[in-house]
This record gives structure tokens, C-alpha cells and sequence, in this order.
């Protein structure tokens, strides 16, 4: 796809784990560093990605087909790729994604049984070559993350899936974590939110120095 000079950096995880919170974190030490960069979110980070987010979200009384959800998520990632993502990282930015391809994998793949193969041509098609360079993984279980999902806001179509559905999801993202560890990091999640942050920081820096 690109010849990019950014830094491509995601985080992962299952719901409520705090990666809204810690990407507020990560934005303010990115600034601290001077390093110019874009913060942005799947499924979503442009007009039209944001419209079938929406889509995708909300509560409806239609089953949604697998294939449809698994496309439409595709259909949002090449539209944010192509008119946020890759401009960015061709800039030199870096660029910071609340979610990316390995939540397809977790959630389609590991959750409602996808094949990890369909994902994997969808991945190829839509993105070519183009992978992160760092996914933070924020691991914490299960019952843990939906408590503090729920002390938040009315549950979306996912967050009313059953405690099944994402112990199938956290173990897709520790079984990815295995097989390519150089492009991981997990974050224990369940520690304070300090404790979070200076692991957070600890991996940045790392990542920093290799970028130098
Ligand atoms: N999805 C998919 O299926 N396939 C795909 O390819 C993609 C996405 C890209 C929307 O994602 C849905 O899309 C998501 C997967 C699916 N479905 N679900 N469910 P999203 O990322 O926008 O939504 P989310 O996962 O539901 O994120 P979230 O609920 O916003 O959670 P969060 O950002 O990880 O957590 P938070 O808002 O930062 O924190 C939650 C609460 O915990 C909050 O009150 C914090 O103050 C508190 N918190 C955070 N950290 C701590 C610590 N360390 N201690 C104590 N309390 C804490």
C-alpha cells in the first residue's frame, strides 16, 4: 500500500478494559516527546467510517448476518485507511488507533466464529502489506472489563453479547499475542490506573528507541 515513515501504533482489547482512558495517556506523552500524530478509532475515524459505525452499533431487532458485519467492517477500515491513516503515517506521523484489524480477528473471528482465513484475504485486500507496528493489548478478565463497561453507558449491540463471546475474544488476542510477540505488548490491565500508565510509558519508550 504505502511507504510509510509514521509509527503505527493500536490498542486492543475487550470491552471496558480503558483504552479510551489510556489513549488520552498515550496522546499527552506522544506530545511530550514532540512527536507529531493523529489519534483515531475503529470502526470509524472518518465521516463516512463514522456512518457505519453507527450502523454496526446499534441495538437492532434484525440479525446481523456474520459476513455483513465482517464486510462492513472492512468497508469502514479501507475508507479510514485511505483517507486518514496511511496520508498520516506518509507524513511522518505517527498515528494512534483505538482498534484496528486484530479486534476483526478477536471479535468476527474468535467471537462469532469467522474463519481467520476469510478475515486474512479481507486483511490483504483492504490493507496490502500495511500491519501496526506496536498493538498494546490491555488484558484483564473478562467479568472485570464489563463491570467497568457497564458503569458507563447504555450496552451497544456487542456489549450485550453473552460472557461466552468475549472470553472468546480475549483468548483470540492471547493466542495472536503468541504466535508474532515482537508486534505485542500486554498491558495487565486490572492494576491501578498508574500502574497501567507506567507500563504504558515503559513499552513507548522502548518503542521509541527503536524508532531512533
Ligand atoms: N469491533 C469489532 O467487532 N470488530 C472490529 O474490527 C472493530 C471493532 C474495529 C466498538 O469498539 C465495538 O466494535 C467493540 C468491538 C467492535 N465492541 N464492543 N463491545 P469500541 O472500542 O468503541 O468500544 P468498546 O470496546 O466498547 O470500548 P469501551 O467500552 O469504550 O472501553 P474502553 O475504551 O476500553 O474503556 P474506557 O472507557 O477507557 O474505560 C471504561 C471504564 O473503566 C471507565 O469508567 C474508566 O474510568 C475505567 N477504568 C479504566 N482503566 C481503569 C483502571 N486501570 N482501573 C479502574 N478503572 C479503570
Amino acid at each position: 500500500m504505502s511507504s510509510k515513515i509514521g509509527k503505527f501504533i493500536t490498542i486492543e482489547g475487550v470491552e471496558g478494559v480503558g483504552k479510551t482512558t489510556n489513549i488520552d495517556f498515550i496522546r499527552q506523552w506522544l506530545a511530550q516527546q514532540n512527536i507529531s500524530h493523529v489519534a483515531t478509532r475503529e470502526p470509524g475515524g472518518t465521516p463516512l467510517a463514522e456512518s457505519i459505525r453507527e450502523l454496526l452499533l446499534s441495538p437492532r431487532d434484525e440479525t446481523v448476518d456474520e459476513n455483513t458485519e465482517l464486510l462492513m467492517m472492512f468497508a469502514a477500515r479501507a475508507q479510514h485507511l485511505a483517507e486518514v491513516i496511511v496520508p498520516a503515517l506518509e507524513q511522518g506521523k505517527w498515528v494512534l488507533c483505538d482498534r484496528f484489524t486484530d479486534a476483526t480477528y478477536a471479535y468476527q473471528g474468535g467471537g462469532r466464529g469467522v474463519s481467520m482465513e476469510k478475515i486474512a484475504q479481507l486483511e490483504t485486500l483492504v490493507q496490502g502489506p500495511l500491519r501496526p507496528d506496536l498493538t498494546l493489548v490491555l488484558d484483564i478478565p473478562v467479568d472485570q472489563g464489563l463491570a467497568r463497561a457497564k458503569s458507563r453507558s447504555a450496552p451497544d449491540r456487542f456489549e450485550q453479547e453473552k460472557i461466552a463471546f468475549f472470553e472468546r475474544v480475549r483468548e483470540c488476542y492471547l493466542v495472536r499475542v503468541k504466535a508474532e510477540p515482537q508486534r505485542y505488548q500486554v498491558i495487565d490491565a486490572s492494576q491501578s490506573l498508574d500502574r497501567v500508565q507506567a507500563d504504558i510509558g515503559s513499552v513507548l519508550e522502548r518503542c521509541l528507541g527503536c524508532a531512533s
